[in-house]
């Protein structure tokens, strides 16, 4: 059977779906070959003096790997000169990166989580590269891009996806018209279609949550943790597996291929405390579980629908099976009631 590549796919979306205006889908190939670069420099590992640390934190006061530093650089450098964007935002930058006078300016905005799940590099474990894609307000032609620009909802997303650089290297995107997984065929060097139009499965009981985190949990996470973890002794009637990868994507990746759900709440007892960031971790996740299928939501609110306050805000990421999500949301409710 003659498989599809990325570059056939991206071409028949732009011809079939009108999904897809040219200049997107050259950023797409852009960054699918950014991500190639990153995969190469992770399989070295050791051998490529890319593991262990640097001296510096990054903006999220976390200590920067030579990864994250050296992929950073890989998805600025392969994306400022192709007059596609109009600036990029990254986990590792501070603030917006515009692109060079030198070089001409188009209408996107690219944020991206260049490794996500760096603490597992050093030990041999999944790691990857985050993306979401935003229009450039209008009134940008006119002058220098800003921070403001960026902070759109997640419901303004016109394409979000990830590489996971595990077993193989997986790139799974989405441009509005279903989720499609692609495999990095090395010998070729080309995106072969392994999974399209992907719909995660419903019904599957399994959980992914830091457990060691439970102080940290309002009483609605913890009902439902603990209503799984009774499991047929308990209301819920079923027994419940666990997982926790600590790395977002190759947890999502798993939800979206074999179902469950996806948890990493607010701390409830710091108002706005949470790990996971929304411009680029959980944005680009809640628009391709969606287009899957499943729901995303703060542990309240749905992800996309919320009005971002910063460009590295953190938020309460609850997402996967719509009916454990549906749950989640229901106790929280319930709870809010009985305090109000
Ligand atoms: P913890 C990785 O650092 C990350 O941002 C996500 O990829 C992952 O889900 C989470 O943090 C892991 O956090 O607290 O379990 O190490």
């Amino acid at each position: 059977m003659q498989r599809s590549t990325l570059t056939r796919f991206l071409i028949e979306q732009q011809r079939n779906a009108d999904a897809l205006p040219a200049e997107l889908r050259l950023l797409i190939e852009i960054v699918a070959r950014a991500c190639k670069t990153i995969s190469h420099s992770v399989a070295k590992g050791a051998l490529g003096e890319v593991l262990g640390s640097l001296d510096s934190e990054n903006v999220q006061g976390e200590v920067q790997k030579k990864l994250d530093v050296i992929a950073n650089e890989l998805l600025l450098e392969a994306n400022e000169w192709g007059g596609h964007l109009a600036a990029m935002a990254s986990e590792e930058m501070e603030t917006i990166h515009r692109i060079p006078n030198r070089y001409p300016k188009g209408e996107y905005l690219l944020l991206f989580d260049p490794i996500d799940g760096s603490s597992n590099i050093d030990v041999g474990l999944s790691v990857g590269t985050i993306f979401s894609v935003l229009k450039a307000p209008e009134a940008v032609s006119g002058r220098d891009v800003t921070e403001e620009d960026f902070l759109q909802s997640g419901r303004a997303q016109v394409a979000a996806g990830y590489a996971i650089y595990g077993p193989q290297t997986l790139l799974v995107l989405t441009v509005g018209t279903g989720v499609y997984e692609f495999t990095l065929d090395r010998e070729v060097g080309s995106w072969i279609m392994t999974d399209s139009a992907m719909t995660m499965p419903q019904g599957k009981c399994e959980f992914a949550i830091n457990m060691s985190n439970r102080r940290q949990w309002s009483p609605a996470i913890t009902r439902y943790i603990d209503e799984r973890i009774e499991g047929t002794a308990g209301p819920c009637g079923k027994d419940y597996n666990m997982r926790w990868t600590a790395s977002m994507v190759a947890d999502v990746h798993r939800i979206l291929k074999r179902g469950g759900i996806f948890m990493y709440p607010a701390d409830s007892r710091v108002a706005n405390k949470a790990k996971l960031r929304l411009m680029y971790e959980a944005n680009p996740m809640s628009f391709l579980i969606e287009q899957a299928g499943g729901a995303a939501t703060d542990g309240l609110t749905p992800l996309m629908d919320l009005a971002p306050n910063g460009l590295h805000q953190r938020v309460g990421v609850v997402l996967g099976d719509k009916a454990e999500v549906e749950t989640v949301t229901a106790y929280a409710r319930s709870m809010a009631t009985a305090t109000a």
